[in-house]
């Protein structure tokens, strides 16, 4: 236990600081010892994130820094998907196209995400970062069930209900979930998402729930 969060500690540490080598070093050794992909991701790395946030609105930390801490942790993710995996067969098939919204290009969480919709089995459309609606709406007539958005910006946040409005106006028949640090329950709703979900995990989850696949 001890050591656990010794480790942890130091994942946090080696993602503050954004030293990826290190970094590798650490979850690899932590995946070794047993630690669960999903401890090594809530509380270490998503939790060290949460820390240099933090040291960033206090000007403590800059913009140079988040960046070396999320090239970092991209790097390890990399280790842990094979950990997060495990498709499941009633999903199979099921496209879901995934995005952060224009004017955004954060991308840690939308991968995520993505990476979780996987591991449940959904064919997963990667767009990327700073993605216009109408990207998302021709990935979209290629039959996609469900449109994830994601949106980390107070200033990106109206793009949500731009996007679900153009799929709209398409004609397109697909679900639609909105997440991201800024995106809460009641803005989803307002922006007219069919769905909201806090936490990567609770993302796949609620994908299931709204094509009825749970
Ligand atoms: Co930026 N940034 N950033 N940044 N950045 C935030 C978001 C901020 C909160 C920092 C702060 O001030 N404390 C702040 C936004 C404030 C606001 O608008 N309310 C901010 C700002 C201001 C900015 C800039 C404007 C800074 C500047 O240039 N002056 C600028 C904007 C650039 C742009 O997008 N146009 C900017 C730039 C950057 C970097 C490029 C340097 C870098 C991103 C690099 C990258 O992504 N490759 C960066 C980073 C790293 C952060 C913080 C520190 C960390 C973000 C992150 O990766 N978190 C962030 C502070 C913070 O969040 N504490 C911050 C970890 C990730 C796992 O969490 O993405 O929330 P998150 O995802 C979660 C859930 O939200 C959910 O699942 C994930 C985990 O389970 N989720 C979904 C996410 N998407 C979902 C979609 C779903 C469902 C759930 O359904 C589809």
């Amino acid at each position: 236990m001890k050591d656990t969060e010794a480790i942890l500690g130091n994942i946090k540490q080696n993602l503050i600081e954004g030293q990826t080598p290190q970094l590798q070093e650490v979850v690899q050794t932590a995946l070794d010892q047993g630690v669960s992909a999903e401890v090594i991701l809530n509380q270490g790395l998503i939790a060290g994130m949460g820390e240099l946030g933090q040291l960033f609105e206090k000007k403590e930390a800059y913009v140079p820094e988040l960046l070396l801490a999320a090239r970092a942790m991209t790097a390890v993710m990399e280790l842990l998907e094979p950990h997060m995996v495990k498709a499941e067969a009633e999903t199979a098939k099921t496209k879901v196209v995934l995005g952060t919204v224009q004017g955004d290009i954060h991308n840690i969480g939308k991968d995520l995400v993505g990476i979780m919709l996987k591991g449940s089995g959904f064919e997963v459309i990667d767009l990327g970062v700073d993605v216009p609606p109408e990207k998302f709406v021709e990935a979209a007539k290629d039959g996609a069930s469900l449109v994830g958005m994601s949106s980390l910006l107070t200033t990106s946040l109206p793009l949500i209900k731009t996007t679900i409005d153009a799929l709209k106006e398409a004609g397109l028949k697909v679900k639609t979930m909105a997440g991201g640090a800024t995106v809460t329950p009641a803005f989803a709703q307002s922006a007219g998402a069919d769905g909201y979900a806090p936490k990567a995990a609770a993302a796949a989850n609620k994908a299931k729930e709204l094509l009825n696949l749970a």
